[in-house]
């Protein structure tokens, strides 16, 4: 079924592609409102009727019969004619930092950009530099933004591969001629971007399923097919491998196309030094000299799990598959870490509601919350340096805090923390008084502004916020965003020795536009003893969603829930924050 997110992606596609064509901005605003207004609908667009639909504020008839239109047929007719008159590299050129649907438009029209590179040319040229709004300093912005975006370019975020790999997981396994389909490669080992999308099925009917899979809606080329493997381009430019292996050897093609291929080489080491032979179709005992004879036994095929425990290991989750470290600590005889899962997680400790820059009351924020089966809420609006977001000032923030605490009474099973999202000003200081952040149950400090810092300024200045005694928790160290911008760097090990001893969190901020920390920190972190917070920071209902990407991103980190504040119980975690009261 159609999802509101999937309709609403459309719609803003729709009004990104419009605006780049240059259509007029009543129309283009349509679209962006229609967008927004379905993705805050608490129940499914594709269950309403054409009436219902024109019903809800924000969606009119031509948007409404869009609605109706893509939940019958799976596609917006629109939506495709405006995709074939947009040259489709400039999307890449959106995509870098600071550029909008109207700069590309001027930049196409005007300077005849249509990809990342004609874009670098034009700059090179002086074609830009003469274009309205084009300063020298933003012209620099504009070179450093490329190279990022270059840096970046093929791979896309876990928060748009994911939902694809669902809908074709959940799609492809329920047609009765599928008996098993998983999603594979860095996908299942959860990376913050992915490459390529890689799924594994086993079939009755294979050349039916391939067709099933090329003709889909989502597809705009098919690359290669085959009678065991189908590649194909989505509309959204990712490449997606469709590989069909025979049932009996699902667990060693899942094992060997999860990889990664660093694991995959140790593993097969591994096997090797015990007298096996591991490859795709299972794992062979092989005669003397490592060759596999015709009737070489398969020992195990069948499931992943198998395959480890014939090797002597346990089944590790795929976000370990890294080869760093995780086949000693997987041996049958150790002591296995122990490993966050999603529901370990209790608590959602960075919020926010319409009083700054988001989409849900207060009460509506509880209700999602206590809906996940969370014990715990902090709602933490933005500071006043945040006037972008609304961000609250002195008197703002103390009418909140009211409001935030009278709403206990309305929810006696949910612990609710009136905090702030507060700015670590590029000096280090606070974005409110002391005396202010004492009247706040919880404290999340986060830098927003001022990203590009001196290295040893920065350090500085996120040492400072976590020395403070009135923060409970960094909020995405970094400021870094996936494919966006690098963010501050920091001298990390400076930050987890003074987070431990100072006992402030470090948080894993989930959504998957942030990952920050960034895996490879989350296993420092905790080395150095720290304590660590995973949230979604959540802006809007939807935004619950992404917290698979902050728990993927702790596996890969290795992070125990005994060190995530979010897995304690109410108790615990409150005794946890009132050390800061
Ligand atoms: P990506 O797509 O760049 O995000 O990364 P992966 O890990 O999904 O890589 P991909 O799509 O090239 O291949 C999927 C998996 O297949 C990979 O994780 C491990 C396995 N694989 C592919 N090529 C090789 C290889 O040459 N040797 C080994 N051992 N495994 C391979
Ligand atoms: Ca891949
Ligand atoms: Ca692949
Ligand atoms: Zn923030």
């Amino acid at each position: 079924m159609a999802t509101n997110a999937q309709i609403a992606e459309n719609f803003e596609e729709i009004a990104v592609l419009s605006e780049i064509l240059g259509a007029n901005a009543f129309k283009v605003n349509a679209f962006r409102r229609a967008a927004r207004s379905i993705e805050a609908l608490t129940t499914d667009a594709a269950t309403m009727d054409l009436n219902a639909l024109k019903a809800i504020d924000g969606v009119g008839a031509s948007t409404a019969a869009k609605v109706v239109e893509f939940v019958t047929t799976g596609a917006m007719s629109e939506l495709n004619e405006l995709r074939a008159q947009v040259p489709p590299g400039l999307k890449e050129v959106l995509n870098v930092q600071g550029i909008g649907p109207k700069t590309a438009r001027t930049l196409w029209t005007e300077a005849g950009v249509v990809d990342l590179a004609t874009f670098k040319a034009a700059i090179d040229a002086g074609v830009v530099a003469k274009l309205p709004r084009m300063g020298p300093k933003t012209i620099e912005n504009m070179k450093e933004s490329i190279a990022f975006a270059e840096s970046a370019r093929g791979r896309i975020r876990i928060g748009e591969a994911a939902p694809l790999a669902d809908a074709l997981v959940t799609e492809l396994g329920a047609l009765p001629f599928v008996q098993r389909v998983s999603f594979a490669g860095s996908l299942r080992r959860g990376k913050e971007t992915i490459g390529d999308l890689d799924i594994l099925a086993s079939s009755t009917d294979v050349p039916r399923l391939m067709e099933v899979f090329r003709t889909r809606s989502e597809v705009a080329k098919v690359l290669a097919t085959g009678d065991t493997k189908t590649s194909v381009l989505t509309h959204h430019g990712v490449q997606v491998d469709l590989r069909v292996v025979p049932i009996e050897s699902f667990g060693a093609a899942l094992q060997y196309f999860t990889g990664s291929k660093e694991h995959n080489v140790r593993l097969r080491e591994r096997a090797i030094s015990q007298g096996f032979r591991l490859n795709e179709y299972g794992l062979f005992k092989t005669a003397s000299e490592g060759k596999i004879p015709e009737d070489a036994p398969n020992v195990a095929s069948r499931e992943e799990h198998d395959i480890y425990a014939a090797l002597g290991l346990a089944w590790m989750p795929p976000t370990m598959r890294e080869d760093r470290g995780e086949l000693d600590a997987f041996e049958l005889a150790a002591k296995h870490p122990g490993i966050i899962t999603i529901e370990d997680i209790k608590a959602e400790l960075h919020s926010h509601t319409t009083a700054s820059d988001g989409a849900l009351s207060i009460d509506q924020l509880i209700t999602h919350a206590q809906s996940r089966g969370f014990h715990t809420i902090a709602i933490t609006d933005h500071s006043k340096s945040q006037f972008q977001a609304n961000g609250l000032d002195d008197a703002r923030l103390l009418t909140h805090i009211a409001a935030i605490h009278a709403a206990r009474a309305r929810f006696p099973h949910m612990q609710i923390w009136a905090g702030s999202e507060v700015d670590i000003l590029s000096d280090g200081t606070l974005d409110y008084s002391d005396e202010l952040l004492a009247q706040l149950d919880w404290v999340v400090a986060s830098p927003h502004a001022a990203l590009k810092q001196d290295p040893k300024l920065a350090t500085e200045r996120i040492l400072k916020a976590i020395r403070h005694p009135l923060v409970h928790v960094i909020g995405h160290p970094t400021g870094r965003l996936v494919n966006g911008r690098p963010g501050l760097d920091l001298a990390m090990n400076e930050l987890y020795a003074a987070a431990h001893e100072h006992h402030t969190a470090l948080e894993i901020n989930g959504h998957s536009v942030r990952l920050d920390l960034r895996d490879t920190h989350v296993r420092g972190a905790m080395e150095a003893g720290c304590m660590i917070a995973i949230n979604c920071d959540v802006h809007g209902a939807d935004d619950f969603n992404e917290l698979r990407y902050g728990v993927a991103t702790a596996q890969r980190g290795w992070l125990a829930p005994s060190q995530c504040i979010n897995c304690f119980d109410a108790h615990t975690l409150d005794a946890w924050r009132r050390r800061k009261r």
